[in-house]
């Protein structure tokens, strides 16, 4: 049997592979300089990012919230995509409508290495889209990459020379907390605050997105699924790695803890793994 790290192998079962769907998590972006969710990285200030991608923190502080996104809005705007989005959106361009990747990734970077739309679902979202918080509003603006989002925002648009730690960043530094009334609200229904167009935990992601991916993974079978830089421990995105392997996929997973004993228990045969930076590995592999 083939050794799981094995390029020749990975690259003859590539070249075999009719339908590829793809999912992408942070770990894409990590080598542009964008923190992961989990594990080193994974604060700001002192507190755990997914604690703050809730509905229920937006309620309880949306200054608070506002802050982490404009910082994230302004990183992602600092940054420019690597080699491995350049590697998939290339693959994304020959395979056309036999491929299909789904990007947990929130901070347009795909977008930005050309990825081509049309085969390209951003499952959670954008950090450059904006809704209104009530729901029942549906208002919704996409594209806005205004930094700072607004000037109470400004502080969390400040560049940090190297070497030095931005006073926001710092949870030593006490933070002023953003009054509510210096937040966008709504030009709709006059009455909700303007929010990041991300999927918090908790809330649905895009039905018509869903049925789409659902409609294009059962319509045939599927001969590979690359899983890049995720944790995969969120749903339903995660989900979609044993889906493919239902439709007879192989499982491709490239990842620095790719080859690590809890990881490698979750591979059966014929699954593929690659420990190390995307940014080094899609490109040879995928070459
Ligand atoms: C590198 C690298 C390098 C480092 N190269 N790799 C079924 C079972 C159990 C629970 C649920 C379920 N269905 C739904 C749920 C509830 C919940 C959920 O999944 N909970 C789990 C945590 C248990 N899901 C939801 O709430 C979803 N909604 C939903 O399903 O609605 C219906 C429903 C609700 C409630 C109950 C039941 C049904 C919504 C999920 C939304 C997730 N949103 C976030 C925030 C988005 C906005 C933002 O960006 O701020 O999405 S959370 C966060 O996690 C973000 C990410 O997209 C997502 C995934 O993280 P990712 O990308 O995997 O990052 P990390 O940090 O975890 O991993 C990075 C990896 O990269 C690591 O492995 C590193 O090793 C690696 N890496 N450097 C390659 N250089």
């Amino acid at each position: 049997m083939a050794l799981r790290n094995d390029v020749q192998a990975f690259q003859q079962a590539l070249l075999k592979s009719k339908r590829i769907l793809c999912l992408c998590g942070a770990g894409l972006s990590a080598s542009s300089g964008l923190p992961t969710f989990r594990g080193a990285g994974g604060l700001w200030r002192n507190y755990d990012a997914t604690a703050l991608a809730t509905p229920e923190a937006f309620a309880d502080d949306p200054g608070l919230v506002w802050l982490f996104y404009n910082y994230r809005r302004h990183m992602s705007l600092s940054v420019k995509p690597n080699p491995a989005h350049y590697a998939l959106a290339k693959l994304a361009e020959v395979k056309a409508n036999d491929m299909l990747c789904l990007t947990q990734n929130v901070d347009n970077l795909s977008p930005r290495a050309n990825h081509p739309l049309q085969h390209l679902r951003t499952l959670h979202g954008s950090l450059f889209d904006i809704k209104c918080s009530n729901k029942r509003c549906g208002w919704i603006a996409r594209g806005n990459f205004d930094d700072p989002f607004c000037p109470a925002l400004a502080p969390a648009s400040a560049d940090v020379p190297p070497g030095e730690t931005l006073p926001l960043l710092d949870p030593k530094q006490p933070l002023d907390p953003i009054p509510v009334d210096q937040l966008p609200k709504c030009p709709q229904c006059k009455t909700g605050l303007q929010r990041p167009g991300v999927v918090w935990f908790g809330e649905s992601l895009d039905g018509d997105m869903l049925q789409e991916v659902d409609g294009w993974i059962d319509s045939d079978r599927i001969d590979l699924m690359i899983v890049v830089g995720t944790s995969a421990q969120v749903y339903p995105a995660a989900g979609y790695i044993d889906e493919a392997r239902r439709k007879g996929a192989k499982v491709v997973n490239i990842n620095p803890e790719a080859e690590d004993r809890s990881q490698m228990r979750k591979l059966i045969r014929g699954d593929f793994a690659f420990a190390g930076d995307a940014a080094n590995l899609l490109p040879v592999l995928l070459e």
